[in-house]
Order: structure tokens, then sequence, then C-alpha cells
């Protein structure tokens, strides 16, 4: 090549096409009639805000293991073994949990030993073996949806990457063959469904189809995720896939809290626990945390002698898990009948009265609110406070690009008792929020700190603060506030908030 025709050629390839300083330029010159703010990447996709707003659902563990009293299977139990003493009513399931505030349910229809709750093409080893015509004739995954549908919840499906049954596990032909195909088989249940739930467990040893032997997977490749997503995308295009999936990120702990600090973002190749807690503020993915807890005292799946767990204890983990900003699954195991026993249908139904008595009033609507600045309004959208009390998600208050610290009041004409602060961001545009602080007067002239010993640094998707500090006992006597003051010290660009609500 001629040296002038192989230097034209350099200059080419080492010019980008358009750079930073350009892109930025160009952003700014974007016609902006409403005066949007920008976004503050990285941010969510329209699925993962779905997902988002789903912030409260249940864990249904039931199979082969809850008529074995395992919690791990080995694959090697004999089909007849599944025999329901009822026919299994996913719609009880659903409706009880439906009581306690939750929105949706994910059904575990295949765990670790391969046992499948639906007519499968992929293996004999599912419920058309089953030992009795209950667990025969009963399609888990297609009652679960369609009862989802009926009482208006959202609903998806844990499916087991790893399989201690299959003869192919550890080979290619169990990724294309069995494991994808399952996925769809099961997308093919609703293309309405919120989340499928891909467990990163792999404890190596097995069954195996009669192997018994131990094998491993690196799962950063093996299970094909991009082609996962892909396919099951193009059926139900709002699905998010979790854990092992990529969308949305493990809490790091199966205790049922989140970090204080919780950023939505984090760097999935980060596998330190604490991290995952945390999440990370200069990550460059949108990788909201899913919390996954037991209401139950021993295992995901239902033993013998199951207990539930104690009212507060299980308000202390709402308050540690969707009020940091993470979304909680809380496991409710159906026992042999099929069914949830009672003493967890009433603990749901005192959880959701509960809930509902401690989040009757939201004071923030009766009162007058005063902000330290507002963003100048657009054409067709202002930035106003009451924004912040509206109930409508899509509306928010917001201050100018260059302020990044605020002040937000709200005071009543007599004194208020109040006990909890609830606030939520405009993540569509960005989680922003990174340090803040709430205070009151009962008398109109000396402030008081409230949340003692609580990090508030992050807000996200939602933060409810127990304003004297305490999860485990975050009720008591309340505080008497004529005006209550939150100051948002710094944020990663101007904050936006779409939701406040004081209880
Ligand atoms: C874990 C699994 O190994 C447990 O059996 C359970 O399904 C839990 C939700 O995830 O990693």
């Amino acid at each position: 090549m001629r040296p002038s025709r192989f230097f034209a050629l350099l200059t080419i390839v080492a010019t980008p096409l358009v750079s930073h300083a350009q892109l930025e330029i160009k952003q700014q010159q974007l016609p902006n009639p409403d005066n949007q703010p920008l976004p503050c990447h990285p941010v969510p996709s329209e699925r993962q805000l779905l997902w988002n707003e789903t912030e409260f659902y249940a864990f249904f563990h039931y199979g082969m293991n809850t008529f074995t009293g395992l919690e791990w299977g080995n694959g090697n139990e004999d089909e007849t073994i599944y025999a329901p003493t009822q026919k299994p009513d996913p719609e009880q399931w659903l409706s009880a949990v439906k009581a306690a505030g939750m929105k949706g349910g994910i059904a575990v229809v295949k765990h670790h030993d391969g046992f499948c709750l639906w007519p499968t093409a992929t293996t004999t080893h599912n419920i058309t073996l089953a030992g009795n015509d209950n667990g025969r004739e009963t399609n888990i995954p297609q009652l679960f949806a369609d009862a989802a549908r009926k009482l208006d919840m959202k609903y998806g499906f844990y499916i087991s990457p790893w399989d201690r049954n299959s003869a192919y596990y550890g080979e290619d032909n169990y990724v294309v063959d069995v494991f994808l195909k399952q996925c769809e088989e099961l997308a093919q249940y609703g293309d309405d469904q919120f989340e499928m739930w891909f467990d990163g467990a792999n404890g190596g040893s097995g069954y195996y189809g009669g192997k018994n032997t131990t094998v491993t997977i690196d799962a950063s490749y093996y299970y094909d995720i991009p082609n996962l997503r892909d396919r099951i995308h193009k059926i139900a295009p709002n699905c998010v896939m979790w854990g092992v999936g990529g969308e949305a990120r493990w809490i790091g702990n199966e205790a049922g809290w989140a970090g204080e600090t919780n950023w939505a973002m984090m760097d999935p190749t980060v596998e330190t626990n604490a991290v995952r807690q945390t999440g990370q503020e200069n990550s460059w993915l949108w990788h909201p945390g899913e919390s996954d807890a037991k209401a139950t005292t021993s295992g995901w799946f239902w033993h013998n002698g199951e207990g539930i767990l104690e009212l507060e204890r299980l308000f202390q983990m709402y308050l540690e898990t969707v009020g940091r900003n993470a979304t909680l699954i809380l496991n409710c195991p159906p026992d042999k009948s099929g069914h949830l026993p009672s003493v967890t249908v009433k603990r749901l139904k005192q959880f959701g009265d509960l809930c509902n008595s401690r989040f009757a009033a939201d004071l923030a609507k009766t009162a007058t609110i005063e902000v330290s600045e507002t963003r100048q309004p657009g054409a067709n959208r202002n930035y106003s406070a009451t924004n912040l009390v509206d109930g409508d998600k899509e509306t928010y208050w917001a201050t100018n690009d260059a302020t990044t610290s605020a002040t937000i009041t709200f005071s009543w004409t007599e004194p208020q008792t109040v006990r909890y602060l609830l606030m939520q961001e405009y993540i569509r545009l960005g989680q922003r929020i990174k340090d803040w602080k709430v205070e009151y007067t009962s008398d109109g002239t000396s402030w008081l700190p409230l949340a003692p010993g609580i990090q508030t640094t992050t807000v996200g998707y939602k933060r409810i603060l127990p304003l004297n500090g305490s999860t485990s006992a975050s009720y008591g006597d309340g505080y008497q506030a004529r005006s209550l003051r939150i100051t948002i010290n710094d944020s990663r660009a101007c904050p936006l908030i779409s939701n406040i609500s004081i209880f």
C-alpha cells in the first residue's frame, strides 16, 4: 500500500464518528421546550422500571422437595413421590399474598432436582409421571398464570439452570435442548410475565441421569444468557431475567435486608456480597437489587413443623428491603396438599392489615410545602413541589441543572404525629441523591434530627425511613412535628423527586 493511502486510512480509522465533546454540545442543542433534565446515566430499561414497581411479591417453593423433605434434591427421585394430597391451588397462594399487599408472585416450577411441574417435552422427569391424579392433572405454571391474571397480579417462574437430573448437564446440548427450551416453554404461558428467576446455585454433585458424579460449569458463559434473553424477550418483552439472567441482582444475603446505602447500579462482574448489598454509585450498569427471604422458620420448601415469622419481624424485613431501594420476594411455601397452610394465610392477612394501618393517612398531602428552589418550568411541564404529593409517578419536583442541594419543608397548622418518611426519586432519569437528612420542629424554631443512626445517603426508587431510627421497633410514640424538613446535601445531578409521603 502507498504510504499516503495508508495514512489516509489510518486517519479515518482513528477519527471517532462523533467525539464526546461534540455529543454533549449536540445534546444541549436538542430542542427541549419542556426544560426536562438530561438523564444521569445509567438509567433503567422500560422493563426494569415496570419490574421495580412490583416492589413486594411472593416466592412459592413447591415441588419434589415438598414430598421428600429435602431442600436440594439429588435428581434421582422417583416421579411418583410427587403426589399432592389435594389438587394444588395456585389461586389460593396468590390470593393469600395479595392480602399481605404483595403485587405478584414467582412460582418455582423446576428446582435443582430437575423435576418439572408442567408437561415439558424436554424430559420425562415431570408431572405426567406423578404418583396421583392431583399431581398428574395440575399444570402449575398454567394455573399460576391464569390465577395471576384473574387477581390482577404480576407473575413469573423460577427455573433452575442447575439440573441434577439431566444426563446432559455440563454439555452444550443441555443448554440448547433442555434449558433454553424449558425457558421458552414457560414463556409460552404468558407474554405478560414480569420476571424469570435464575438461581446461581451449582453444587456440582448429582445423579445426572445415573452418572452420579460431579459436574462443574462456568456460569459466566455456559448458559448462553444473551441468547436466552433474546429468545424470551421476543415472547415476553417485559420479563426481567433475574440473577444469572443479568437484568436484576441478588442483594447478597437471604435474610431480608439491603444496605442502607443502596444504588441501583452495579458492575455484575464484581462478586462480593458487600457490594451486592450497596450497589455502586459510579458503575456503568443499571442492575437493581432484589432481596429473597423466607416468611417461614426453616426451609425454602415446606417441612414438617414449619413455623411462620412474627409480624414485627416481617415488617422489619419490609422496611429493610422495599424501604431501602430493593424489591422483596418473600417465600411462602405450600404444603403437601398444594395449599398454603392456614397459619401462613392468617399471618399474611395480619401483615397486610398492619401495613394498611401504619401507612394509612398520608400527612404530606395535608401539609404546606416550601422548597428552596424549583426548576424553571417548560411549555408543557412544571417541576413544582405539588408534584411531590399528586400521586402521579410521571410528575416530579426538580431543581435547576446547576443545583445539587436543596431543602423541602412540610408544615402543618397543628403538630402532627409522624413515624415514617417515604421518598421516591424519578429513576427513569437515573438515581441521583447521595447525601440527605431529615429534621423536625415542634415549636417552629428549634430543629431536631430524625432517624438517628441511619445512613441517609441514597433514596432510589423507594426509601422508607423509620423516624425513630429503629427498623425492629419502628412504630413507637412518634414525634410531634409542626414542620418536617428534608435537606438534600449532595446529588449526582439535580435531584428529581416524584413522591414524598409522611405517616
Ligand atoms: C438458592 C437455592 O439454592 C435455594 O434452594 C432456593 O431456591 C433459594 C431461593 O435460592 O440459591
